[in-house]
């Protein structure tokens, strides 16, 4: 039947044939011969999107039939990557697509290279949103995602000198085929001005006017999510501003040709750029206008699609519940209210009734700088109307916590949400939601233990765990296809949508022939790496090395510099023992670092200088390769995943909230060479210490340092002789011609307690030769084949757990509680 079902009338292969041709004709007036590449995708494109409509209409017709509860996910970030290879796999077409491309002269791969990266998020936050998407559709659940549709995506990142620079994504340059603008849902969102409080005359209700705002029209483009073999599409609804054309302006504004213009200039700016902050939080008026523009749209889209079927919005939460990506769409919790109550006609316990069953909110992260706390001034300018809801949300959970704790003042600091002239988005979200989340089991528990201790033992029942997990749809099947041919198989393709079957690989462990084939593969995938090394850096490297990869945004949490300061050392070991033996090793990074973060820039410049200085060294024989991928993305991620023989995850223990590219290199069979943090304690746990490779200090311990003041750097640079040749390397012009300057803010965070409130607050110096021990080991069981193999295939076999299928399962029956809708297929429906 699933095979079957690709062939609904229209997906022949014929009439695909002459679908692309006719697009071609009608977009291009061309022939598929003369039609460039971006055409062609463009052409392939549409015709592929002309059959997800079908199952688009009719998915939606069904939930709507069922009147089924839909999840509603708030995210500012929707990080896609690209939708023709992911929507050919989810509609099992991509062979047959494939092969019909072939023969009209047409290379599929060629094609999907034509597409640029939806990259609508920064890192781990925004692909767990897009692998979310993919696993509720491929589950019938129904969801929408809403969020912005940025005009300019995640920046491209060009390396210049070693140095990054920042380019403007204009991924919307050349159309996306993919969406649909729904002008029909158009919304309005208003800032700034002034509130007036009135009677109502009629009703004796109180009224709240918002009286000289500016305001600007959200709307929204649609764009298919389409699940696995089932026939279901759900919606990824991205909103777009425009301005408020002239006669829609108030009475009093009309002919206001400044206001006009002002207004013009606010919706051209609202979604110009995705921030490209990861992690750390800057407190820039700007954002706070593109979280209030999405949240107030999509609540009001929302709310209107409720009403139209239901009478009673105070049952609201019986069909919707919103799920809050971290902070960052929180608003709604207040605009949720005011739209209860301003415009609903709620009474204020009626609207918080509402709301605290409807909303729930995701941790993910317990770094401080991450955490959004808005000044008052700006929050109540911007917001005034949501800034009086906030203040009433506030007060009566202050009486609250009074009354639990009598006379216990610091629980009212520690927990408000206005406190020190700030709003603090974490403590509203955690009060108003039902549900609050980290994501990996030991991120939970710091959350519990630690950071939000006062709101656990407060409300305990409100606290949860939800593992993250990611697509094996995208990161194995389109991912690394020949590896998931060959699990196909040895095991069927159950895998795809049920990942727990990929345990079934255990016993082919034993089998050596399996191995052979699994390691084969592996090369292979390592061969279409390397090529892509060539065609990008121009640098050759041995598919036969290990290939040590470290794939992330760059933040100094996630220590990098750990990795390249092994790297000078190992380096410095070589040249100094050249008889020494030595496997051959290829280190690759791939990282974005935040534009203005500085450490994080010098971290990158001293990645391509140590590649440069060890790559064209050749005394040492090429056994030390150092290669920096160039613009780290969704769709170059793919193939660096595929090509792992070392997945590094060395982030200071207790600061990865979860991590998710470790999940992808596991399920690609590379072995975790990381810390006791985020999910890596529990792949550790699913594939056994013994195929891992851990090291360093424990979240505990490092813990305890930080609360004893940290550590101190300097006895161990002072004892240790071979890492105090290290550091100074940053110094001396060895990999910099001589400057001695260029790693200054690297080398002052190391040693000197001046430049930061900690020397080494990433407790690098103290787990350094943890790691270098680790690394040995890693060196020595690569030697052993056979042992490797074995390694490596039990990472895949035990990798079942982490597919966002499992963590979506989780989510709908601790928080959400949807139930599947199935959507009969258009040939079903002939047959
Ligand atoms: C406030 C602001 C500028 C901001 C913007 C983006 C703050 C945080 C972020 C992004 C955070 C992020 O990506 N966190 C990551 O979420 C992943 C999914 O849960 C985790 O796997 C990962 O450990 C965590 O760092």
């Amino acid at each position: 039947k699933e095979n079957k079902r690709m062939f609904s009338k229209r997906f022949e292969k014929a009439a695909f044939k002459t679908a692309v041709k006719e697009n071609v004709k009608t977009l291009y007036r061309k022939t598929i011969d003369e039609a460039t590449p971006q055409q062609l995708f463009q052409a392939v494109s549409y015709a592929v999107k002309d059959v997800i409509i079908d199952d688009w209409i009719e998915t939606q017709k069904r939930y709507d039939e069922t009147d089924a509860k839909t999840v509603y996910y708030m995210s500012m970030e929707f990080l896609m990557g690209r939708a023709l290879g992911n929507n050919l796999i989810n509609m099992t077409a991509y062979k047959d697509v494939k092969e019909a491309l072939e023969e009209m002269n047409i290379d599929l791969n060629v094609i999907e290279d034509e597409e640029p990266d939806a990259a609508l998020g920064n890192g781990g936050l925004g692909r767990l949103a897009a692998c979310f998407l993919d696993s509720l559709a491929t589950l019938n659940y129904p969801a929408y995602g809403c969020g912005i549709r940025y005009r300019y995506g995640m920046f491209k990142q060009k390396i210049e000198n070693g140095y990054q620079v920042e380019v403007p994504d204009n991924w919307l340059k050349e159309g996306n085929p993919f969406e649909i603008r729904r002008e029909e849902y158009a919304k309005e969102v208003r800032f700034g001005g002034n509130i007036r409080f009135e009677k109502d005359p009629v009703t004796g209700k109180d009224k709240f006017i918002q009286e000289n705002y500016e305001s600007v029209m959200a709307v929204p483009y649609d764009m298919p999510v389409v699940g696995y073999g089932n026939h279901v599409v759900n919606t990824l609804r991205v909103w777009d501003a425009k301005p408020i054309t002239d006669f829609k302006l108030d009475e009093f504004d009309r002919g206001n040709y400044h206001k006009a213009v002002e207004q013009e200039n606010l919706a051209k700016l609202i979604v110009d750029v995705l921030y490209p902050n990861d992690n750390h939080y800057s407190g820039k008026e700007l954002r706070l206008k593109q979280q209030y523009f999405f949240i107030s749209a999509s609540l009001q889209a929302l709310i209107a699609k409720y009403k139209k079927k239901h009478g009673d919005i105070r049952k609201l939460y019986e069909k919707v519940v919103i799920q809050m990506n971290d902070t960052h769409p929180t608003v709604a919790v207040p605009e949720l209210m005011r739209l209860l109550i301003d415009v609903e006609g709620l009474s204020w316990d009626e609207a918080w009734e509402v709301t605290s069953k409807t909303c729930a909110y995701t941790n993910h992260t317990i770094m401080a700088e991450a955490l959004e706390k808005w000044p008052i001034d700006l929050f109540s300018k911007l917001l005034p109307r949501i800034y009086q809801i906030v203040q009433e949300i506030d007060r009566r959970f202050v009486i609250q916590v009074r009354e639990t704790y009598p006379g216990n003042e610091e629980k009212v600091r520690k927990m408000a949400i206005l406190m020190d002239g700030q709003v603090r988005m974490a403590n509203m979200a955690i009060i108003a939601g039902f549900s609050v989340n980290g994501v990996a089991k030991l991120h939970t528990e710091i959350l519990e233990k630690q950071e939000l201790k006062d709101f656990y033992q407060m409300m305990p029942e409100k606290f949860n765990n939800k593992t993250n997990g990611i697509t094996q749809r995208r990161f194995l099947a389109h991912g690394n296809p020949l590896l998931a041919d060959w699990i196909t198989s040895k095991i069927g393709d159950g895998w795809i949508t049920d990942l727990s079957q990929i345990s079934k690989l255990k016993p082919l462990v034993e089998d050596e022939e399996a191995r052979r084939e699994f390691m084969e593969i592996k090369y292979q995938n390592k061969v279409r790496l390397a090529k892509y090394i060539k065609e990008h850096n121009g640098i050759d490297v041995d598919p036969r090395s290990i290939f040590d990869i470290q794939v992330k945004r760059l933040h100094e949490y996630k220590r990098q510099l750990l990795n390249i300061l092994h790297i000078m050392y190992l380096y410095n070991q070589i040249k100094e023992h050249p008889e020494m033996s030595f496997y051959p090793r290829t280190f690759i990074f791939g990282a974005k670092a935040a534009a203005g973060y500085l450490r994080a820039k010098e971290t990158i410049k001293l990645i391509n200088s140590v590649a440069d200085v060890v790559n064209n060294d050749r005394s040492i024989n090429g056994k030390l390769k150092v290669v920096f991928i160039e613009d780290y993305r969704v769709s170059n991620a793919e193939i660096l995943f595929a090509a792992a023989d070392v997945s590094e995850q060395i982030s200071t223990a207790s600061k990865e909230a979860s991590g998710t590219g470790n999940m992808k290199f596991m399920l690609n069979g590379a072995p975790t060479l990381g810390t006791m943090d985020g999910a890596n304690v529990e792949i550790v746990q699913e594939v056994g210490e013994e195929n891992a490779f851990i090291f360093g200090l424990s979240s505990q311990e490092v813990i305890n340092y930080e609360n004893n003041g940290g550590y101190n750097p300097v006895d161990i640079y002072f004892n240790d002789w071979e890492i105090k040749r290290v550091v100074d390397q940053l110094m001396d012009g060895t990999y910099s011609n001589g400057d001695h300057n260029m790693y200054i803010n690297l080398y002052n965070s190391l040693l000197n307690t001046q430049c930061t409130d900690r020397a080494d607050t990433y407790f690098i110096l103290k787990d350094f030769r943890s790691y270098a021990d680790a690394q040995k080991r890693v060196e020595e069981a690569y030697r052993d084949q056979q042992k490797w193999s074995k390694m490596a295939m039990l990472n895949t076999a035990c990798s079942g757990k982490f597919t966002s299928d499992r963590t979506i399962e989780e989510y709908v029956r601790d928080i959400w509680h949807l139930e599947k809708v199935e959507v009969p297929s258009g040939q079903d429906l002939f047959d």
